[in-house]
């Protein structure tokens, strides 16, 4: 029965997609191109998710529920086909139809562009977020800027990063409504006059620019979901698309002047993870992002209530990382200047509707905007946040009387610079962190002043992923075993997860999930060998580092080990009994030099090692290019192990490792964001810790007791390792040496060196890794349990259970039934 429904499910799709390409392309199945196929297919379960999508929509607002507007300046969402088919339940089914018509599907699924509107965690949170929403049936709306441009692509040319433009749209983006009814205008400059009327005080904003906000609308199809979640994104465009006034008067210039002004603002994303950049358009970016969706917000409310004094009953909006502060003055602008809001009204509305999400408490990474800059773009902005400024400051000091140099530190505006994490401390009803541990920093650290006035404001929220992208679409055969040998569906619910626990003393259990390991690795072999022409061993040990380049996440740490192994196998041809491949994915921000030494010196360690006749069939390292959502997809379930090495207390959480430890890599890692989790999770016995604490850290900092020069002097190891940066044995692009990172490992810039602790911590290291390849070689069994051990307690990582938290603890939106 069930084999003849399917079959009539397979030839329906068959059938649709004839039509589509019959009647969108006029072409047939015979004569289609690729990119036809993969549009016909994509537009049959597009057709299916509009119809759920519009009909949710007006019921929800029909029924009037209390939405989320999740505001980021980041979607990093990854290829929408292949999980809008997992997530309809009928990823297999497309899958048979094109094969019985003869088509490769992973070939069509591979024609999709992988739009990279984000840089890294920050932006693939959002995207897991939008995921879990639209499963629980959350009402939610995802609000970002629709980059022309996404993340730059990276090519690797002679060692280095090249960065190539990331053209998404050029072939069009089929998953996208553009809504021009719902085009918003924003302003840009101008003065501002305050007039007094009978009425009252009245805001007049004069000689100021305008650039209309297009939003084009997004389903986002969770697991089964009723109520598909929308992702808006917002396009920049001239008022007038041609000025003709302008152009009548022979002002082309200025006409041409006014949409350049427009158009470039959602031209492109800026490309520095964990780094802020004070950059006039940047600013520009935030309040075009901000002011659209405040606009439109309260537009609705207005049109469906009425009055704005209910909208916090049916809105919450949650702020990813300060990007989206604006949000806030311009709330109380509306409300104030065109709403006629008297302050502490306004006020009231929107400490209750905002929220914000703190994801990094490095100093480099925290915004603040030059305060004449701020002036002149958004003077209307710049007069409330002055108001909220001095009214905060006055509220500290009843806290803090005669503590002038903390309200110094805690205002709004301090040094000419407006610090945006100050203002979503003193106005938001909740500030949360996204690991235990940084939620404890946050407390008491970053926002320990205000904590101790406002202890109700923090929490911490772990991250988590989508084990619906992450398992059933990267590693669909590991998805399957889980769900033979439990019952429910895994998917819809991550406490399944833990139900396989017991199998992990089940030696058949564990040898098809070993086999499955096996699988992937090969397909990772394929995949490398297909991109980049490399050559994998699929029978080594897959060691993988994939994430953003930063000095604080130390890649640099394993290329020392990887440099101490090769001086290990060189000394000592037995060192090595079974093959390791070390695979790095990275991108670098453009302008970070240092990190794009350190691309180059991970490819120069690899001409080394690879090519050495001593070596290569010992060890390999393997840069991949372009790490993305889609390259990710494939590397993480063939990874053995993952590399997580960030100095304690520098990464808020991390999500890759969440990925990696439910597709059955083990951690090797130090105990910092969300590591500590895991480590707790599973067990002292199931991952590999090394390194310094954050309170060792803390303390070498603050007594200055760490001098990496003694390590060098007593440490003929590290000696040793760091000596071949500058000793000319490592293969140099161009006139480079190694000198500069050698420098700053021994001396340091400003003063400071090794800054994050690479060469204190590469001792412990090198112990732990022995331990990890000890087990996989000489105790594989051991190393299985492990692995499944870890993917049993991965269920806690699902962004479902993150999401179930943010909503008990922050939201509290009903479900839509
Ligand atoms: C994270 C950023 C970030 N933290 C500024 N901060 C940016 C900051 O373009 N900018 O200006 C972009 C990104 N990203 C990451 O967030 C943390 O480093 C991870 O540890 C964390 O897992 C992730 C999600 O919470």
């Amino acid at each position: 029965m069930k084999i003849v429904n399917n079959n009539s499910k397979v030839q329906e799709i068959i059938s649709n997609v004839e039509n589509k390409l019959n009647n969108n392309f006029g072409t047939t199945l015979e004569e289609a191109t690729r990119d036809e196929l993969y549009k016909a297919g994509a537009g049959c379960i597009r057709d299916d998710i509009m119809h759920l999508w519009t009909k949710s929509r007006k019921k929800t607002e029909d029924l009037g529920l209390k939405k989320l507007y999740y505001m980021s300046a980041e979607f990093l969402m990854g290829r929408a086909y292949s999980n809008n088919l997992i997530n309809s339940g009928v990823f297999k089914d497309y899958k048979e139809a094109f094969e019985k018509m003869g088509i490769d599907f992973d070939d069509i699924l591979d024609e999709e562009s992988d739009p990279g509107l984000g840089n890294g965690g920050l932006g693939r949170l959002a995207a897991c977020f939008l995921d879990s929403l639209s499963t629980l049936n959350l009402p939610a709306i995802g609000c970002g800027i629709r980059y022309e441009y996404g993340l730059f692509q990276q090519k690797i040319i002679d060692g280095s990063q090249v960065e190539v433009e990331d053209d998404w749209l050029r072939d069009g983006f089929v998953w996208e409504v553009e809504r021009p009814e719902l085009a918003m205008e924003v302003r840009f400059n101008g003065e501002i006059k305050e007039n007094w009327t009978e009425d009252g005080l009245k805001i007049e904003h004069y000689n100021y620019h305008t650039v209309l906000a297009v939003p084009y609308d997004v389903p986002v199809m969770g697991y089964k979901t009723n109520a598909p979640a929308t992702l808006r994104l917002w396009s920049a465009r001239s008022k007038q698309n041609f000025d003709l006034h302008s152009f009548n008067e022979g002002r082309y210039e200025k006409a041409s002047a006014d949409s350049e002004f427009a158009e470039v603002i959602s031209k492109v994303l800026y490309p520095a993870d964990d780094h802020m950049q004070g950059k006039l358009l940047r600013l520009k970016q935030f309040y075009f992002l901000t002011s659209a969706t405040m606009q439109l917000m309260v537009k609705n409310h207005k049109e469906k209530r009425g009055d704005l004094h209910t909208l916090p009953e049916y809105a919450a909006v949650q702020i990813n990382d300060t990007h989206p502060t604006l949000a806030i003055p311009e709330l109380m602008r509306i409300l104030m200047d065109e709403e006629g809001f008297g302050w502490e009204e306004a006020e009231d509305i929107v400490s209750q509707i905002f929220n914000y999400t703190n994801h990094t408490i490095m100093a480099e990474a925290l915004e603040c905007w030059d305060e004449n800059m701020f002036k002149l773009l958004l003077p209307r902005i710049y007069q409330i946040i002055c108001i909220m400024n001095q009214k905060y400051c006055e509220r500290l000091r009843t806290y803090y009387p005669n503590d002038e140099a903390k309200i110094a530190y805690m205002s709004i505006i301090g040094n000419n610079q407006i610090r945006m994490a100050n203002l979503c401390v003193a106005v938001c009803h909740r500030v949360n962190g996204v690991s235990q541990l940084h939620g404890d920093i946050l407390k008491t650290n970053l926002f320990h002043d205000s904590y101790n006035i406002y202890p109700q404001k923090y929490l911490a929220i772990t991250n988590g992923i989508t084990h619906r992208r992450w398992l059933a679409l990267a590693n669909p055969e590991l998805c399957d075993l889980i769900q033979e040998h439990v019952r429910g569906d895994i998917l819809s619910d991550y406490r399944l997860f833990e139900k396989i626990l017991p199998l992990a003393d089940n030696a058949d259990f564990c040898k098809k999930y070993d086999a499955i390991k096996q699988r992937n690795k090969k397909r990772l072999a394929k995949y490398l060998k297909q991109k980049q022409g490399i050559e994998i061993n699929p029978d080594s040990l897959i060691d993988v580092q994939c994430k953003r380049l930063h000095e604080y996440k130390r890649q640099l740490l394993k290329c020392l080990h990887i440099i101490y192994l090769y001086k290990q196998v060189k000394k000592n041809p037995d060192f090595l009994s079974k093959p390791i491949t070390f695979i790095f994915g990275a991108k670098a921000a453009p302008g970070y030099q240092r990190a794009k030494e350190i691309i180059r010196l991970i490819n120069s360690i690899g001409d080394m090692v690879n090519n050495d006749p001593d070596t290569k069939d010992k060890m390999q390292v393997v840069f991949v290019e372009n790490y993305s959502v889609s390259v990710a997809e494939v590397l993480i379930p063939a990874a053995d192990i993952s590399e997580q090495l960030s100095t304690a207390g520098l990464e808020a959480s991390g999500t890759g490792n969440m990925k990696f430890m439910m597709n059955g890599a083990l951690t090797l890692g130090t105990m910092d964001g969300a590591n500590v989790e895991i480590f707790e999770q599973v067990g002292d016995d199931n991952i590999f810790i090394f390194g310094a604490t954050v309170d060792e850290i803390n303390s070498m900092k603050q007594y200055r007791t760490y001098n990496p020069g003694t390590i060098f002097e007593k440490n003929p190891m590290i000696r040793e390792v760091c000596n071949c940066l500058i000793a000319g044995e490592l293969p140099r692009y161009g006139k480079r040496k190694y000198s500069d990172i050698y420098q700053s490992l021994l001396f340091g810039e400003y003063n400071i060196p090794d800054q994050y602790f690479v060469l204190y911590d590469l001792p412990s290291y090198v112990e732990e890794f022995e331990k990890v390849y000890d087990t996989y070689i000489n105790h594989h069994d051991e190393w299985v349990k492990k692995a499944v051990i870890n993917t049993a307690k991965s269920g806690f990582f699902s962004s479902d259970r993150t999401i179930e938290e943010y909503n008990d603890k922050i939201w509290n939106l009903p479900t839509y039934k």
